[in-house]
């Protein structure tokens, strides 16, 4: 692959292009496939390439979520390499986020890297920083972009952190966050961090502490958070992440058209708060 990443480029384009931050996840819950889908020959490979027909007109990135695949073994890989060969064929200016929250040593690193940067070929990739920079470095020296774990969206991410760091008056997270500047300075345009929609307040201080870093947010939609409050506060260099808000909203034959509603309906409001 390019050995710099391409990602902030290709996000800004199609960012630019549609004036919205909507990135749609794609979280195949079996249970709750409609009906359609489940009945067919490979429902995650049916349902994934619906939604991605129907709704990719809105979509200013992607945003799959391994979990839902790994869960069925090598059927749920052959339907994840599918889908990303999908969204490459219908919407090769859509940059793909793969959410699989990876990190372990370097040499482990490495092999995730390898697999999620050079075999799938995704855009970038979600990260754990709790072992550290040595864990994080492989996946950008392989010119990878990556949304490190910040403060996510879960109630349980006040358990660490926010916690207070001894002897700095500083939450885990903001230290996470002060870090992944540093980490992009020497990696320019390859280092974003994950903040969950659910904390506009904390949305807003780790904008002004961090003009220029792009943030990928979860938590809008079926989390509750508050799409204008969120874009109010992170402003434009921001994905703004909805997964079964938009396409997990019908177990109907229709359920592509539905979700490609859903999608009409952000990406209208996402227009009205561009700025
Ligand atoms: O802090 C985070 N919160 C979160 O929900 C970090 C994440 N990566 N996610 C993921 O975003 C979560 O695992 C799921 O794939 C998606 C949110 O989905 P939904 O609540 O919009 O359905």
């Amino acid at each position: 692959m390019n050995p710099r990443s391409n990602f902030i480029q290709k996000f800004n384009s199609r960012r630019d292009t549609l004036r919205s931050l909507l990135c749609i996840g794609l979280d195949p819950e079996l249970e709750k496939l409609p009906k359609v889908s489940l009945e067919s020959k490979a429902p995650l490979v049916h349902f994934t390439e619906t939604i991605i027909r129907y709704t990719n007109s809105y979509a200013a990135a992607w945003k799959p979520n391994v979990a839902f695949f790994e869960r069925l073994g090598a059927e749920g890989y052959f339907a994840l390499e599918h889908m990303v060969r999908v969204m490459k064929d219908v919407s090769p200016e859509v940059p793909i986020v793969m959410d699989a929250k990876r990190g372990d040593l370097a040499n482990t690193s490495k092999e995730y890297a390898k697999y999620f940067f050079e075999t799938l070929g995704v855009d970038a990739l979600t990260v754990n920083p709790y072992m550290g920079r040595d864990s994080l470095v492989p996946y950008l020296d392989l010119g990878g972009y990556i949304f490190v774990l910040g403060l996510t969206s879960n109630p349980s991410s006040q358990d660490f952190q926010k916690q207070k760091l001894l002897g700095k008056d500083l939450y885990l997270y903001e230290e996470v966050s002060d870090q992944m500047a540093r980490l992009g300075e020497e990696y320019p345009n390859q280092v974003g961090l994950v903040v969950g929609g659910t904390h506009p307040s904390e949305i807003q201080s780790l904008r002004t502490r961090h003009p220029n870093m792009y943030f990928l947010i979860p938590g809008f939609g079926a989390q509750g958070g508050d799409l204008k409050s969120i874009v109010k506060a992170s402003g434009n260099r921001s994905l703004i992440n909805s997964s079964r808000g938009i396409t997990l909203s019908s177990l109907e034959e229709n359920y592509g058209q539905v979700a490609q509603k859903k999608a009409e309906e952000v990406h209208k409001e996402m227009n009205q708060l561009f700025l």
